[in-house]
C-alpha cells in the first residue's frame, strides 16, 4: 500500500531517480501530496461554507456565544498528527539512516571525493592512485592553477587529481563526498541522485549515496521525454542556494560510469598530471 499511494510521486515531474535511496524520497513526496490534497479539499470546503454562512447568505447571523461543542476538529487534528508520524517513521527515518547515520564502513571499495564549492564553481578533488588525500593549504590557493590549495609536496599530494566542474563516479559503488566551501554557503545538488546538501564555510560535511544508473543508461531512458530536448541532457551538479550574482551559472557535470570506465578515466587524468610535471621541468 505504501508503494501504491507513493506512486503519485512519479507524476509530480521529478527527474528520473538514479540513486539507491531516491525511491523512498519519491514515495514520501507522493504521500505528502496526498496529505496536502486532503487538507486542501478540507479547508476549501470549510472556506466555502463560511462564505455561504456569513457572507453570501448573510441574514445578519449572530455569533454563537456557546461555541463549538463537537470534537470533530480535534479528531481531524489527531488524524493529521497520525499522518505526520507515519511520514516520519515510514519514510524520513529510514532515508536518514540510509544516507546519514547507518553508513557502511569506509573501506577500499568506498569512493572518497572532496568537493569544494566556491563562487561560482565546483572543485572536485580526488585522492589519486594512493587513495589518500594530500594536504591543502590556504596559502597555496591560486584561482587559476590551484583552486583548492593542494600541496603537491605533501606525503599523499603528488598523485591527487583536481578537476573543476567535472565529476566522475562509478555506478553501484558507495560514494562518500566530503563537502566544504571556500567562501559563502552553497548547496550541492544532484537532482537525479536525490542528493542536496548545503556546503558551509568552515565545515566538512559527509554526503553519501550510491548511483544506480550510468550516464549512458540515463540518456537512453530520457529519449522522447522533455529532458531529451535540452542542450545539456546528462547529470548536472547544481548549486541550490542563491550564492551571489552568478549563482545561475554555477553548475558542474557529473558522469556516472562503470568501474572500468571510471578507472581508465582516473588513469587518463594521472597521465595528464605527469605530462604537466614534464612541462614544469622545462
Ligand atoms: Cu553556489
Amino acid at each position: 500500500m505504501i508503494e501504491f499511494f507513493g506512486k503519485l510521486g512519479e507524476h509530480l515531474g521529478f527527474p528520473i531517480n538514479a540513486s539507491e535511496h531516491g525511491l523512498i524520497i519519491d514515495h514520501m513526496n507522493g504521500w505528502i501530496h496526498w496529505l496536502m490534497l486532503i487538507l486542501f479539499i478540507g479547508w476549501g470546503i470549510f472556506f466555502i461554507y463560511t462564505l455561504y454562512k456569513f457572507g453570501l447568505n448573510n441574514k445578519n447571523e449572530k455569533a454563537d456565544y456557546e461555541g463549538v461543542k463537537s470534537h470533530y476538529s480535534t479528531y481531524a487534528e489527531y488524524g493529521v498528527i497520525l499522518f505526520e508520524v507515519f511520514l516520519l517513521i515510514a519514510f524520513a527515518m529510514p532515508v536518514w539512516s540510509m544516507v546519514k547515520t547507518n553508513l557502511p564502513d569506509i573501506d577500499n571499495d568506498t569512493i572518497e571525493i572532496r568537493v569544494i564549492a566556491q563562487q561560482f564553481a565546483w572543485n572536485i578533488h580526488y585522492p589519486g592512485a594512493d587513495g589518500k588525500f594530500g594536504k591543502t593549504n590556504i596559502d597555496l590557493v591560486d584561482e587559476e592553477s590551484n583552486p583548492v590549495g593542494l600541496d603537491r609536496e605533501s606525503v599523499n599530494g603528488a598523485d591527487d587529481i583536481v578537476k573543476v566542474n567535472q565529476m566522475h563516479i562509478p555506478v553501484n559503488k558507495d560514494i562518500m563526498i566530503y563537502l566544504s566551501s571556500k567562501d559563502v554557503i552553497h548547496s550541492f545538488s544532484l537532482p537525479e541522485m536525490r542528493v542536496k546538501q548545503d556546503a558551509i564555510p568552515g565545515l566538512t560535511i559527509p554526503v553519501f549515496f550510491r548511483a544506480t544508473l550510468t550516464s549512458d543508461d540515463f540518456l537512453k531512458k530520457i529519449v522522447g521525454t522533455k529532458r531529451d530536448e535540452l542542450d545539456q541532457k546528462g547529470y548536472e551538479i547544481a548549486c541550490a542556494q542563491l550564492c551571489g550574482n552568478s549563482h545561475y551559472r554555477m553548475k558542474g557535470y557529473m558522469t556516472v560510469e562503470t568501474m572500468e570506465e571510471y578507472e581508465s578515466w582516473l588513469e587518463e587524468q594521472a597521465e595528464y598530471l605527469e605530462a604537466e610535471d614534464d612541462d614544469d621541468d622545462w
